[in-house]
């Protein structure tokens, strides 16, 4: 049922997708997401919940300084990188050895960050929004989280069929500086320029997310497609959030981006062992 990949990381064991569900804990390095002090406060707070997420069984920790919530400021380069890698300084030095991905479609931004020690590019651009992206993961020889995200899309058109289009484009971008669609993993981008209909559609089409058979990263936890239908508020959304992850997964989802990680792993645990058996050495 699920695709199985083995994808490469830098200094790092490789990442197995398809045998379990990966959980990727969001680490937002925002100032209205550790604010409760300075900036010292700030990086210990934000060091501690990423090794609260890993205790809970995060895989990968996904460390992003710019939100791209619906009406979010903008921040510059310099903005960005004076949240993020202070972050990911204090990480390494901690000793944390979980990939990090550095949630990012600024090249300088994710070329300083791997520098630092992150081993994944998350993009919500999909490669499409600067050239120099696919350059950095050339060089670095990392793997690519490209999400779709299409500001200028026709919404007369079926989601599935232009999506597929636009990865299309990203493959090809990638293809061209050497990055072979074997380090890239496909995000549908729920809640990025979708209607609820159309998010909803995407979740229950999974495995039509094109080209088929590539490993798919799924990322809803506490998105408006569940507060809108439930109309309940983000801090709300913890169940309907593991509906969607469970759902995902038994559409063929390989990694969940979530807020709430000893939850929803929880959750994938189950719907795994109820897809596969549950594993030999329990029994
Ligand atoms: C996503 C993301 C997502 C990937 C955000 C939020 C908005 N990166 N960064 N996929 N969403 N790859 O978490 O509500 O869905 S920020």
């Amino acid at each position: 049922m699920h695709t199985t990949h083995t994808i490469a990381l830098p200094n790092r064991p490789p990442l197995i997708l398809g045998q379990r569900a990966l959980v990727m804990g969001i680490l937002n390095v925002t100032p209205d997401s550790f604010s409760d002090g300075g900036q010292h406060n700030l990086i210990e707070n934000a060091v501690a919940h990423a090794q609260a997420m890993i205790a809970d069984g995060a895989d990968i920790i996904d460390i992003g300084g710019e939100s791209t919530r619906p009406g979010a400021a903008l921040v510059s380069v310099q903005e960005e990188l004076d949240r993020v890698m202070p972050v990911i300084d204090a990480l390494v030095a901690a000793g944390i050895t979980t990939p990090i991905s550095i949630d990012s479609y600024k090249p300088l931004v994710a070329d300083q960050a791997i520098q630092a020690g992150a081993s994944i590019i998350n993009d919500v651009h999909g490669l499409q929004g600067a050239p120099e992206m696919a350059e950095i993961a050339a060089l670095h020889s990392v793997p690519v989280i490209a999400m779709h995200w299409d500001k200028v899309r026709d919404e007369a058109k079926p989601i599935i069929a232009e999506m597929a289009r636009y990865f299309e484009t990203t493959l090809a971008l990638a293809k061209a500086v050497g990055v072979g669609r074997e380090r890239i993993i496909l995000d549908p981008g729920f809640g990025f320029g979708k209607s609820l209909a159309e998010n909803y559609e995407v979740l229950r089409e999974l495995t039509e997310v094109q080209p088929r058979g590539m490993p798919i990263l799924v990322g809803t936890s506490r998105k408006s497609m569940i507060g809108r239908l439930l109309d309940i508020p983000a801090d709300e959304r913890l169940a309907g959030t593991i509906a969607t992850t469970v759902a995902g997964y038994l559409k063929g989802g390989h990694i969940f981006r979530v807020h709430d990680v000893r939850a929803n792993r929880d959750a994938l645990r189950v719907a795994q062992a109820t897809l596969y058996g549950p594993p030999t050495e329990l029994g």
